[in-house]
């Protein structure tokens, strides 16, 4: 103990003694030491996505005669745009890389891991709106891809139960039919009637292996080619007749370049019956989550009151600046993909929507909310220290 006093005493002498610029450098050295280390500690934690394998650029459909298409290529706006990219990098005359046009107004992603119970009730739903608000064109308008057209994106993601043949069974159903039979959902539990729907307007992607949401939605975002873009669960829980709310957000903050996010919110749900009907651990772990992400992230996401909403919309020219730069595959990617609009001065606008608690939620309330702390410190400081670029 002695000793130990005496080891204190004498470090504090010296420190006294030594001059302050000398120290001032030490402390410096040190901070750069610390930076490096967590540089090269990050290099091997922070994720790296994995590529897509082959299957997973094809897609699934039913075909006009009710039979299931073979596996076909899927269009990636991504492809075009990188090559672009690389020849306006190599000549300095070229003009900035830009996302191809649009085929459709809409495109919805669904990310769906084991699903088959709930899928069938969110599809009926959304197809409804779709349908009903982009399907055909109304009397004496010109169809254009401007304001028509819709196609959902199933992205299965490593399932291992009957997600991907109730999907093909719903698209089938939906095509062959005029009245096909509705099937209830989170929000219209007494469906009387249910909409027919263009031939391969839902197409299917099966992921080899679960990556997860992160990882399902973004695929299913490089393959959009929708002049907006919006993912939702596939529980249904967001109430899929808000994504007009969406697209109102959207279309009011649109930049020069067309760029915009909107982002659908539950935030003026929090102590309605919805939110306290979780359980109060989630509720606890939700506004620590929020707390740590006001003190993590910079302005403009660490504003945003409800990041993790399943249920955002982005107009098709804010993709080139988020899509590509994605590494989040789990649940914190809503973060990174905020963060990434942000930094690139995307205009971003928090818009209300309706929402419904569904049973047979796959997180995990503990170990997935440990997951997050630490996937958003990894994320954060990644970026921060330039192991993420964009390049
Ligand atoms: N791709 C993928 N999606 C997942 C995974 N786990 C959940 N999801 C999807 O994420 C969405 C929300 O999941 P849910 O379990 O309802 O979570 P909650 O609403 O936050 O309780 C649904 O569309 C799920 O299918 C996963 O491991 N991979
Ligand atoms: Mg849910």
């Amino acid at each position: 103990m002695d000793a130990l006093i005496a080891l204190v005493q004498r470090s504090i002498e010296l420190l006294q003694q030594t001059p302050a610029h000398t120290l001032l450098l030490g402390l410096v050295l040190l901070c750069g030491v610390l930076a490096a280390a967590l540089y090269i500690a990050l290099v091997f934690v922070a994720p790296v996505p994995r590529q897509p394998r082959q299957s997973e650029k094809t897609f699934v459909t039913i075909l006009p005669d009710g039979s299931q298409s073979n596996p076909e290529g899927l269009p990636c706006w991504i492809d075009q745009w990188s090559a672009h990219k690389e020849v306006a990098r190599r000549q300095k005359d070229a003009p900035p890389a830009q996302i191809e046009e649009a085929d459709v107004f809409m495109t919805a992603v669904v990310p769906a891991f084991n699903e088959e119970e709930r899928l069938g009730g969110m599809l009926e739903e959304a197809v409804a709106y779709l349908q009903e608000e982009y399907g055909s064109a109304k009397q004496g308008e010109k169809r254009s891809v401007k304001t028509r057209g819709w196609e959902i994106l199933i992205v299965s993601d490593g399932s291992t139960d009957k997600t991907v043949e109730k999907a093909l069974e719903f698209a089938r159903s939906h095509q062959l039919s005029q009245h096909p039979m509705p099937e209830p959902g989170p929000w219209t539990p007494k469906p009387t009637h249910s909409e027919h729907i263009p031939h391969a307007s839902i197409r299917v992607i099966t992921l080899e292996e679960n990556r997860g949401k992160g990882g399902a939605v973004t695929h299913g975002m490089r393959h959009a080619r929708g002049q907006y873009v919006v993912f939702a669960d596939a529980d249904g829980a967001s109430r899929f007749t808000d994504l007009g709310k969406l697209v109102g957000g959207c279309k009011a903050v649109e930049d020069k370049l067309g760029r915009a996010v909107a982002i659908g919110s539950r935030a003026h749900l929090v102590g309605s019956e919805a939110v306290v009907k979780r359980s109060k651990l989630r509720n606890f772990l939700m506004h620590s989550f929020h707390l740590l992400l006001r003190l993590m992230t910079p302005p403009a996401t660490a504003a945003i009151k409800d990041t993790q909403c399943g249920f955002k919309l982005f107009s098709r020219a804010s993709l080139p600046y988020i899509v590509p730069y994605m590494h989040a595959e789990g649940w914190i990617f809503d973060v990174e993909m905020l963060m990434l609009a942000e930094s690139a001065n995307i205009p971003m606008t928090e818009v209300a929507i309706g929402w419904k608690e569904v049973m047979g939620s796959k997180l995990n309330v503990i170990s997935d909310s440990i997951g997050m702390a630490w996937g958003l410190a990894v994320l954060r400081a990644s970026w921060a220290l330039g192991v993420y670029r964009r390049n």
